[in-house]
């Protein structure tokens, strides 16, 4: 099969990720890279050998002759973007969080919808391989029927130093993180049925929150807590970037652990067994859970790009995640449990 022919659009800190975890994988090459300052959009190409460069996005979708685009750019252009992928008939993937607000989310999948224009996003938290296990293990059945959860990124990493548009976000912990653990808790868990949250702002020079606490009741019963905070102090054993899980269940309960330790207790005892990421020369050390999951969920919609699958994190999927958190930012001012409106 002849590989696949995308562009991407944004080259800033993350796109140096994206970029070679694509070129990790067979069956999809980057022809052309956008970027508002050209010189940005240079230096990437000159890095991974991309052949054309642009500081006008409408001009690249014109000219190149490409299979679908790949949007890294921040938040705030990601509408923009995708219209302009529905406008040209472009497949898209996405960054999450998918938009600023619920309603801008709402247009931009309608909008591919109507265009019939595929449009994925790139929600990558669920591909960590440990989470990927935990998934298993509780299909299998491995500790019954689960009852209760809690999920932690309690971290004083210093996120902004790298991305530093994020102290600008009205809403920020759980549009950036919230996103991913909401994502990975639907993953789990399935569907919430209520959430409740409460967020808090540490830090003096930003505009949104940087910690959050989430409880969710599942429609399977299950209470799920979810804790986040980018507080920048000092914890004795920071684990950025990764997320620590316990989970109970009718028989027993799983805990993923510190340095990607999962242990299964059941009747028969403990279990532990440590599954950590691959390891790959572009990755980030300090983000690497997190860069290597970037490769199986560009390889899982490429796949369906290639009419393989369905991907699993289409937008209308993900969509479901962004009402999630909106219901929790609507719980966070009213002081008041939300049924987020989720079909299923
Ligand atoms: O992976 C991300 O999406 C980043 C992080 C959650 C690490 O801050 O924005």
């Amino acid at each position: 099969m002849k590989p696949l022919r995308f562009a991407i659009l944004g080259a800033g800190f993350w796109a140096n990720y994206q970029l070679p975890a694509w070129q990790q994988i067979p069956g999809a090459e980057c022809v052309a890279i956008y970027n508002r300052t050209l010189a940005k959009a240079e230096k990437l190409a000159e890095r991974f050998g991309v052949a054309a460069v642009y500081d006008d996005a409408d001009k690249l979708l014109e000219t190149e002759d490409l299979d679908f685009i790949d949007v890294i750019t921040n938040v705030e252009t990601h509408s923009r973007f995708v219209h302009l992928a529905a406008k040209h008939k472009t497949p898209v993937i996405c960054q999450k969080p998918m938009a600023l607000t619920l309603g801008e989310a709402e247009n931009m999948v309608t909008a591919c919808r109507r265009a019939r224009v595929p449009f994925y996003i790139h929600e990558n938290w669920r591909w960590q391989t440990p989470i990927r296990l935990l998934k298993r293990f509780l299909d299998e059945g491995k500790i019954g029927k689960p009852f209760r959860a809690r999920m932690d990124l309690i971290s004083g990493f210093p996120v902004f130093k790298n991305q530093p548009f994020l102290r600008e976000l009205e809403q920020f912990i759980i549009t950036d993180l919230g996103s991913h653990i909401l994502d990975v808790a639907r993953f789990l868990f399935g569907e919430a049925e209520t959430v409740y949250c409460q967020t808090q702002r540490v830090h003096k020079n930003i505009k949104g929150e940087d910690v959050a606490t989430i409880m969710q009741r599942t429609r399977a019963g299950a209470t799920v807590l979810c804790q986040m905070a980018y507080a920048e102090n000092f914890l004795e054993r920071d684990r950025f970037p990764e997320t620590c899980i316990f989970i109970e269940g009718q028989k027993g309960s799983i805990e993923l652990a510190p340095d990607y330790w999962i242990r299964v207790t059941t009747e028969s005892g403990t279990h532990a067994k440590r599954y950590p990421p691959a390891r790959y020369l572009w990755a980030d050390p300090a983000y690497d859970v997190v860069h290597a999951s970037i490769v199986p969920c560009n390889a899982n919609i490429l796949g369906a790009l290639q009419g393989g699958h369905k991907a699993e994190t289409t937008a209308d999927d993900n969509l479901k995640t962004v009402r999630l958190v909106f219901a929790c930012y609507e719980s966070a001012r009213s002081g008041k449990e939300i049924r987020p409106q989720i079909k299923s």
